[in-house]
């Protein structure tokens, strides 16, 4: 071949050689492969791939959990995928993909604890492991699913913790009971979340609250917006009520209540508000002037994102499954401590 045609011809094949790899990289794209957020120290592939997949991935809670899985992604050496999975579609979608890309298992907060037993099976299909985090699957006869591995919170007791703040708070304070309600920002679809309520509920009426201050508003979505509309239909029911006390099962079932009563002239003087994750609260915590958000049951981020992979990499590695359930405490924070308690936590640098 003349040599001026030879260099036609290898300019030919270096340049059809690069548009296949475009091609190549956009038809991953488009396939929607969810990229890996984190490789091992070395640089070098990880023969380990967990995923990591979260119901609500702008929450600061969830994003915080991701934080602390990337860290035992690079103290590990495995790959981790992060996934927003907002809903079932996108969840079976994410696991298919997980499979096809070579994953091991997955750790996953479910959109929907009724997709419990279709994400089970569809992990079994898929030769997948599975760790439920934050919230546990609900089976076919409607009962928690024991024999799927899970790590949770103390629902239960650390929402007694919030009733009890409140009720030390309001008693600070010396507000008369009967001048004084409670708003319960609920979400009884999920059962974390009424078990983190009624535990409020329960110590507010240990303390001597009646049951007939205590008033529940349900909210339609567990996010700011959802308990903002609950609250406001609740506080034009009840007019008369001087005082508010505020819980709810997360930070933004909290927030959402306090801006509604912001809106109808309750601040720090007349309601006191505690939440639940104390990750989703800072930037109400660092305003200059206190706001009726009280505190927070600071919630471990770490144990939820770092420990659950770590149980899942051993899992994997060596065979042995973790603990079918194991649960988390919290610790209040409040203006006065959470600059000092993020820091120990890891959370926060200063
Ligand atoms: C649930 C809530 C989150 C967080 C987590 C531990 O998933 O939606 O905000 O509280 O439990």
């Amino acid at each position: 071949m003349p040599s001026s045609l030879r260099r036609l011809f290898e300019r030919f094949r270096a340049t059809t050689l690069a548009l296949a790899a475009v091609g190549l990289a956009s038809f991953l794209a488009s396939c929607g492969r969810a990229p890996e957020t984190s490789a091992n120290a070395t640089g070098k592939p990880a023969a380990i791939k967990i995923g990591f997949l979260v119901k609500q991935p702008e929450e600061p809670w969830f994003q915080l959990e991701w934080r602390f899985a990337e860290q035992a992604a690079r103290d590990l050496g495995f790959t981790l995928v992060k996934i927003g999975a907002t809903d079932g579609e996108k969840v079976l979608a994410a696991i298919d993909n997980l499979a096809a890309a070579g994953a091991q298992g997955f750790v996953i907060c479910t959109p929907d604890t009724l997709l419990g037993p279709a994400i089970v099976a569809k992990a079994k299909a898929s030769n997948l492991k599975l760790i439920a985090v934050d919230d546990q699957f609900i089976g076919a006869d409607k009962q928690p699913m024991k024999d799927v591995h899970y790590l949770g919170i103390s629902a239960a007791k650390i929402g007694e913790a919030v009733g009890d703040t409140l009720a030390a708070e309001m008693k600070k304070r010396g507000w008369k009971v009967d001048e004084t309600g409670v708003c319960v920002s609920t979400f009884d679809e999920l059962a974390t979340a009424r078990e983190r309520t009624d535990g409020a509920t329960r110590r507010l009426l240990a303390a001597g609250f009646p049951a007939s201050r205590i008033y529940r508003a349900p909210m339609r979505t567990p996010d700011i917006p959802g308990s903002f509309d609950a609250t406001m239909a609740l506080l034009t029911q009840r007019s008369e009520v001087k005082q508010w006390l505020v819980c709810g099962f997360n930070d933004s079932a909290v927030l959402g209540a306090v801006r509604a009563l912001e809106g109808r002239g309750f601040g720090a003087d007349r309601a006191i508000a505690v939440g639940i994750n104390g990750t989703d609260c800072i930037v109400e915590l660092e305003k200059a002037k206190p706001t009726a958000f009280h505190g927070s049951m600071l919630l471990s981020a770490k144990a939820h994102g770092y420990q659950t992979c770590e149980m899942m990499y051993k899992w994997i590695k060596e065979g042995v499954p973790p603990p079918l359930d194991t649960r988390t405490v919290g610790v209040l924070i409040t203006r006065d401590n959470f600059r000092q308690v993020l820091k120990e936590q890891g959370i926060r640098e200063q």
